[in-house]
């Protein structure tokens, strides 16, 4: 009856069945949320995909990679130089896995053992979003996606989902740049200024930075809610804050897959974290 947090596992489906065996990962009694960008990059997406469709353990967020995966399958997009997706959308089975991924949410919530509010989201949740409003944002987006997935030929999100122009949110944003406003925060926001203007380009270290940009998780929030999320791998597991727990150690670019034992976390954010490393023979190339 374990709860477990696993960061990005982008493809590297031998490096998540190690780092679920290093947690003696019990399927039929085990709860284990997963930080989303399930696939691309490393080379076992499609057996990612299956393995985690297959067993109702694991709950899922979307991640920026997984978005990515339904705008090529449902709006046309076009795989990149770097994409290892070809896998999936050439399968069998590929659109049950696509209809199963489209259906994911963006954001999970629930308790620790010993009562703490926890969310989980790919990328975080800006300071000034309560969980609730969270919650309903990624609806919106969340109904958008699932529209797109059954009408694939309708002028839907997925044919528009790209766009760094929607970096600020804004109450009364609608249409296109509301769900790309909503995809970005919960997606592929890493540092924000005071305004909460998301930087969509930077994605270095927290050092690197220009003195107006901080990352997400520094800025206080109202609330006790302990964030778990992925997608910045520069940060290799560390976010330095007291809300906030980073699951991204970069497996995919040579460094860590992480696994943090939910029931662990402290009241001054301290965990037990299990981590395994890539073997140096994986990092891909460019
Ligand atoms: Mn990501």
């Amino acid at each position: 009856m374990s709860f477990f947090a696993i960061g990005d596992i982008q493809g590297c489906y031998d490096g998540f069945r190690t780092l679920l065996d290093r947690i003696h990962f019990n399927p039929a009694a085990d709860t284990v949320w997963l930080a989303g960008d399930l696939v691309n990059r490393g080379p076992g997406s499609l057996d990612t995909l299956r393995f985690v469709r297959q067993h109702p353990a694991f709950s899922v967020v979307l991640g920026n990679h997984d978005l990515h995966l339904l705008a090529v399958a449902f709006g046309g997009a076009s795989l990149r130089r770097k994409d290892t997706l070809r896998q999936i959308l050439d399968a069998p089975d590929a659109a049950e896995l696509l209809q199963w991924l489209a259906q994911q949410p963006l954001m999970l919530t629930g308790q620790s053992v010993s009562g703490l509010s926890l969310a989980m989201t790919h990328a975080g949740i800006p300071p000034h979003w309560t969980i609730s409003k969270t919650q309903s944002l990624a609806g919106e987006l969340e109904t958008a996606i699932r529209e797109a997935a059954a009408n694939p030929d309708s002028d839907h999100f997925l044919r528009h989902m790209y766009g760094n122009e929607a970096d600020q949110w804004k109450e009364a944003l609608d249409g296109t740049l509301r769900l790309q406003a909503i995809a970005n925060y919960l997606t592929r926001m890493r540092f924000i200024d005071n305004d909460f203007r998301m930087d969509l380009n930077l994605k270095e270290d927290v050092d690197s930075a220009p003195s107006n940009l901080k990352p997400w998780f520094t800025y206080p929030r109202p609330d006790k809610v302990r964030i778990l999320f992925g997608h910045w791998a520069a940060l290799e597991g560390e976010a330095a804050s007291s809300y906030a727990i980073a699951l991204d150690a970069g497996y995919v670019w040579g460094g860590h897959m992480k696994a943090v034992n939910i029931d662990t976390i402290t009241d001054n954010n301290d965990h037990v974290a299990i981590e395994v490393s890539a073997p140096m023979e994986q990092v891909p190339t460019g």
